[in-house]
């Protein structure tokens, strides 16, 4: 029987030493911006989206140094995107991981400069991943990456959601917002990681959909939280959806039908994941702790 909170611990670890690694050091006459990029990214998050990625990699065999600065590089894109939304433009809350959230601590124009540091940051890092493996499947992961967390993925959703604050919209808006914001993120970190293994095409397509049904329940379960647990426990404040009027799966489907949606999600993952010609008793196990996830 796999002792999955340790196993989970050494990985979120070695997640941890290799930003370690790749943050550039807070020195230099922009130290601030270089101080609130540490600050924001070494907060201990859970790490799920580097995790799924080096995860993903291994399931398809992959074994390299190569996947390292891109999962350095999906916890920056993760991490400003968090210090952006956190803003008093957007989402204006004051506090991230059980502390003050990035412009809280540095103020809002550093809030600002520090998640546009990341952003590029993080491409500088998965650039170097060239020096590591120049074939052209770190090249088609670069792309990848890049796309689904831009204006056709991540960014693109945000937008969606930020102008439909307040207004009743059809599902299939609400559907293209959580698909966006969130899944497309998910998508990257497990689709970079079938590719740069050398999965085949079939099986990035399949790596596709199941982040993507991960991603929706995740999202899912974000919202489900975000009514039924304490800011204590979140790290975060409570009733944030609800206070900002936003569109989500509880608002229109009421709790109990979202606990079944992200169920039947996270069902149609693991039967998908099962069917592969491959096995990662963890990953199993990481997806079906998202279910049950009180935080
Ligand atoms: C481009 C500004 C901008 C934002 C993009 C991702 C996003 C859209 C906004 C962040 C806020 C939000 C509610 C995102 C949805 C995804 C989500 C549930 C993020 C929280 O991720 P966790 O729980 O966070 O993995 P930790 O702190 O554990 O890393």
């Amino acid at each position: 029987m796999m002792d999955f909170e340790n196993e989970l611990k050494s990985r979120t670890d070695r997640v941890d030493s290799i930003l370690e690694k790749y943050l550039p050091e807070a020195e230099g006459p922009q130290k601030t911006v270089l101080e609130a990029m540490r600050y924001s990214v070494m907060s201990g998050g859970k790490r799920l989206r580097p995790v799924l990625m080096l995860e993903t990699y291994t399931l398809f065999g992959g074994h390299d140094r190569v996947i390292e600065p891109f999962m350095a590089a999906i916890e920056m894109i993760h991490s400003y995107s968090l210090v952006h939304d956190d803003l008093p433009a957007l989402d204006n809350d004051e506090y991230r991981r059980g502390r003050k959230s990035t412009h809280a601590a540095f103020g809002e124009a550093m809030g600002i400069l520090a998640g546009d540091a990341l952003l590029n940051y993080a491409f500088e890092t998965v650039s170097s991943a060239f020096t590591i493996d120049q074939s052209p499947r770190t090249a088609r992961a670069f792309s990848l990456f890049a796309k689904k967390t831009g204006i056709f993925g991540m960014i693109g959703g945000q937008v969606v959601d930020v102008e439909t604050e307040g207004k009743t919209i059809p599902p299939e808006t609400m559907c293209f917002i959580h698909e966006k914001k969130t899944a497309a993120l998910i998508e990257a970190a497990m689709m970079t990681g079938a590719i740069l293994a050398g999965a085949s095409e079939m099986e990035i397509t399949a790596t596709g959909s199941i982040a993507h049904d991960v991603g929706l329940a995740f999202q899912i379960k974000d919202d489900i939280l975000d009514v039924t647990s304490t800011s204590e426990v979140l790290g975060k404040p409570v009733g944030s959806d609800e206070k900002n009027n936003k569109n989500t799966y509880v608002k229109y489907y009421g709790l109990e039908k979202s606990e079944a949606e992200v169920e039947l999600l996270s069902e149609r993952a693991l039967s998908d994941l099962a069917s592969l010609p491959y096995d990662n008793p963890f990953l199993t196990e990481l997806i079906k702790s998202l279910i049950t996830r009180v935080k």
